[in-house]
């Protein structure tokens, strides 16, 4: 009967692997997954917006920025401008380096303590021409 035992223990390895997979991905999958959002720095059609101008995030997602058209752009977050008024959550979600290239991006992500309600940012080159964006955190 080595040939049942052989086969036994195959089997075992099998359904074990097999529990561990279903295991983390049950794990794996039971925090909220966090999402990740494009905000484009340009519009297609040539003018000085964020698109989407605002959007709706939760802690733990990502947001990019990606340079889009009428370059240079950043996405400057002031204390005055968001929920807690915090200098250091401010500078946190900045990203103010300066971009130049279409695809160049700059991605942040929301932390977990940050505070519900409307950030608002904007394009420290365009911010006179209204590029303004949003981001509403729940
Ligand atoms: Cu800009």
């Amino acid at each position: 009967m080595k040939i049942a035992a052989a086969i036994r223990k195959k089997l075992g390895v099998i359904l074990s692997t097999l529990l561990l997979v279903v295991v983390s991905f049950a794990l794996s999958a039971t925090p909220a997954a966090a999402d990740s959002h494009v905000v484009k720095m340009g519009s297609d059609s040539g003018q000085l917006k964020f698109v989407p101008e605002s959007i709706t995030v939760s802690p733990g997602d990502t947001v990019r920025w990606e340079m889009n058209k009428l370059a240079p752009h950043n996405a400057v977050f002031d204390a005055t401008g968001i929920p807690n008024k915090s200098a250091t959550l401010a500078k946190e979600l900045s990203k103010d380096k300066l971009l130049f290239s279409p695809g160049e991006s700059a991605e942040v992500t929301i932390p977990e303590d940050a505070p519900a309600g409307t950030y608002s940012y904007y394009c420290q080159p365009h911010r006179g021409a209204g590029m303004v964006g949003k981001l509403v955190v729940e």
